[in-house]
């Protein structure tokens, strides 16, 4: 690994704070070799980047991870991949975003472009709130929402604070489809909106999701329903999210875990599950929080 920080400072002051201690990076490689199995040298050299690059101080990190055990038929001494993530050209996310091409100008000469950067771009200066909504109605959804809160839990930047219970619905929108499972999850997160998006489709995708035609059924569906108090709407991503009002698979757990969450510009959350209706939701207990991320208790 090559870590890439402007040491000036740091030379010229003795200040280790200026810099990157060298005992911190060891630490979260090791975190990500010594945490959950992960398949692809790919997939482990981008978690060791992300990881060092939530480190202060880091700019860009090279990273090479290197298979010498690799099954191979042919006599070999080494497989490696080796992937640069430079903070400062915004590059660490873009593989992931989704509308890849919007806002882009295409004149590549044109001194402006590059993608529009705008609120949903912005990295808080302190860690933020986000209200994520869970949904699902294939395979073993409550494991798969278990191992996706983990997923999150990891990510640099998101914090998995407090999970609601889970409620059973029927598929809103008369879908010939089996009953969904929803929950809610408060994090913290220090992620611009647009990142903490990209994390949650990531991690949609590793269990599963496939994306054919609308309100499909799904094995893991992660929809963001608010970040602080941030009103956008953009092509990717509108906030609050615009149908959460309306959905008391969204609202029945967010207020059994928030009695007092509000949803502007609607209102209060208990008030809009009364005025939701009935049909939708049922609970179906809070029993399986207990398992949740052991940090997030
Ligand atoms: N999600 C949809 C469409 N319909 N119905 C229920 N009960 N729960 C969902 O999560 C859900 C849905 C599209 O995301
Ligand atoms: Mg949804
Ligand atoms: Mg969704």
């Amino acid at each position: 690994m090559v870590v890439h920080v402007n040491t000036r400072t740091a030379g010229a002051n003795d200040d280790l704070t200026r810099s990157v201690n060298y005992s911190a990076v060891a630490d979260a490689v090791a975190d990500v070799l010594g945490g959950a199995p992960i398949n692809l040298i790919e997939a482990v050299a981008e978690r060791i980047a992300r990881a060092v690059l939530s480190l202060e101080n880091v700019e860009c990190v090279d990273v090479t991870v290197h298979k010498p055990q690799a099954p191979l038929h042919v006599e070999f001494k080494d497989v490696t991949v080796t992937i640069r993530r430079d903070q400062r050209e915004g590059s660490l996310w873009a593989d992931k975003r989704i509308g890849s091409s919007a806002g882009e100008s295409d004149d590549p000469l044109d001194p402006g472009a590059g993608p529009v950067r705008d609120d949903l771009d912005a990295r808080p200066g302190q860690p933020r709130g986000a209200v994520i909504a869970m949904g699902g109605n294939l395979g073993e959804v409550e494991q798969t929402f278990q191992a996706a809160l983990n997923d999150l839990h990891r990510v640099p930047g998101i914090r998995v604070v407090a999970v609601s219970p889970l409620v059973r619905s029927v598929p809103e929108g008369g879908l010939e489809q089996p009953d969904y499972l929803n929950g809610v999850a408060r994090v913290e997160t220090s992620l611009a909106p647009r990142e903490l998006l990209a994390a949650m489709m990531g991690i949609e995708l590793a269990h599963g999701r496939e994306r054919s035609v609308r309100n499909a059924a799904r094995t893991l569906d992660l929809d963001l329903i608010q970040y602080d108090g941030v009103v956008a709407q953009s092509e990717d991503l509108t906030l609050p999210h615009p149908r959460a009002y309306l959905r008391r698979f969204v609202l029945e757990p967010w207020a059994a875990l928030e009695p007092g969450a509000r949803l502007e510009p609607h209102g209060a959350v208990a008030d809009l599950v009364r005025q939701a209706g009935f049909d939708a939701a049922t609970r179906v207990g809070d029993g399986w929080d207990e398992s949740a991320p052991a940090s997030a208790q």
